[in-house]
């Protein structure tokens, strides 16, 4: 049974965790398409139909076809969280608004660079350089998101908003990598609550196996 939700992706694809994470807080029931990765799919015409990028996530409800992770789950929210993970108060959205985009262009791509070179790639092809560089990028990255945890509990105040769940995908990949970590209390500290919801360990904690020094997709 389904409240007329599909989501398409891999679940081991970080993009897709989002929705997966997003889909849990709402309580709300979907039917789930694995495509991508060690599924494929990507480029058949039925799925370019519906992600014409070829990518993971995709999202229907009704009528409604959605493709771009941070749309989808501002989607949710909107219509399906407003008393959980949306804001009404515009100044309040702004602040979830602010650390989702900043999520997009500063924060996932440092992080997923530092994964892609450390993780992903085969150990003799490593580059010892771009690791340090990405690895540099991530933890000023974090050190923004620390200085703000410290004194809140959630990025946008005392509850869970999109923005947590955009950046703190990141989490378990970041705390689990073979990496060194300098000591952060305020995502440490975020880390350990959102390892309290069941949505986040359900979606986010999961194995990455399947990625290990594996460059294909
Ligand atoms: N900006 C897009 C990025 C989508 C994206 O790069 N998806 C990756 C997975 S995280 C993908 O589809 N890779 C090909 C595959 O999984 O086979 C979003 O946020 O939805």
């Amino acid at each position: 049974m389904t409240d007329g939700l599909t989501l398409w992706g891999r679940a081991s694809s970080n993009n897709v965790q989002k929705l997966l994470w997003a889909l849990a807080e709402l309580g709300l029931r979907y039917e789930h398409i694995l495509v991508g990765g060690v599924h494929g799919g990507l480029d058949d015409p039925a799925y370019r139909a519906i992600n014409p990028n070829g990518l993971v996530p995709a999202l229907r409800d009704g009528g409604l076809v959605l493709w771009e992770s941070h749309a989808i789950l501002r989607y949710l929210a909107a219509r399906y969280g407003q008393q959980s993970l949306w804001r009404v108060d515009p100044v309040q959205r702004a602040v979830v608004d602010q650390w989702t985009d900043w999520t997009a262009t500063t924060f996932q791509p440092a992080w997923i660079s530092l994964f892609w070179h450390k993780v992903r790639t085969p150990t003799g092809q490593q580059d010892a350089r771009a690791i340090a560089d990405s690895h540099a990028r991530t933890i000023a990255a974090l050190r923004i998101l620390d200085a703000t945890l410290i004194d809140r509990d959630y990025l946008a105040g005392d509850r869970l908003s999109y923005a947590d769940i955009a950046a703190g995908v990141a989490l378990y990949r970041w705390f689990t990598m073979p990496i060194d970590r300098p000591a952060m209390p305020g995502v440490e500290n975020w880390y350990r609550r959102l390892q309290l919801r069941p949505g986040f360990r359900q979606a986010v904690m999961v194995s990455y196996a399947e990625l290990v020094g594996r460059l294909a997709y």
